[in-house]
């Protein structure tokens, strides 16, 4: 069992949103193109309350795109992005969500952030999708989504500890870049095995 699961193709992360990443927008046509080749699909949704900790609107005089010592460890604070319920937290108009066969949603502890589609950032609390996929019998596994360095390689770098088989496909993801994450991000995933495309 084949499943493609598309990390966090939200407003927030489009062009015009919050926190905006180059580009994200244009992958919503091949990634509907893609759902039908697969025998699962699951879509993530960064959904956070108002005042997350991982906002640098919540912690006094903090920048975005610094970093904060959270009592799980360093943590970067983001603008305001993915308010449950706003336009920016929903899907981008674009993508196709009716063979969605699950809908993840993550970082809705306001104390603890989830960049991965399976384990919080205090890397313990799952998040359910190991035991969705699992019980539908699915071990192989693509990735595609928003954004390449942060939310789809935590999720890749989780699924091969979950013992998934990952592919993750580049011309289907966009990068927020963030002091060289994105190189850093490449070469962790290489190394822990994920299997990576450009096209
Ligand atoms: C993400 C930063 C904060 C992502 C989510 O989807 O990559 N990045 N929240
Ligand atoms: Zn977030």
């Amino acid at each position: 069992m084949r499943a493609l699961v598309v990390i966090d193709p939200q407003n927030d992360f489009c062009p015009g949103g919050a926190l905006a990443v180059a580009g994200g927008d244009e992958i919503m046509p091949k990634i509907n193109a893609m759902m039908e080749s697969f025998d699962l699909v699951v879509l993530t949704q960064d959904w956070h309350p108002n005042g997350h900790s991982s906002f640098a609107s919540s912690h006094d005089g903090a920048e975005p795109f610094t970093t904060f010592d959270m009592n799980y460890g360093s943590q970067v604070l983001w603008p305001d992005h993915c308010i449950q319920g706003s336009i920016g937290a929903a899907f981008h108009p674009d993508l196709n969500t009716d063979l969605a066969n699950a809908v993840i949603r993550k970082g809705m502890n306001p104390e603890v952030d989830s960049y991965s589609a399976f384990l919080e950032n205090d890397r313990t609390t799952p998040t359910g999708l190991d035991g969705f996929l699992k019980e539908r019998g699915c071990a192989n596994l693509t990735l595609v989504g928003l954004a390449t360095d942060y939310c789809v390689a935590w999720s890749a770098i989780d699924a091969r500890n979950h013992g998934y088989h990952v592919n993750l496909l580049l011309s289907a993801c966009r990068a927020i870049n963030l002091n060289g994450s994105l190189d850093i991000s490449l070469k962790e995933m290489k190394d822990a095995g994920v299997h990576i495309a450009e096209q």
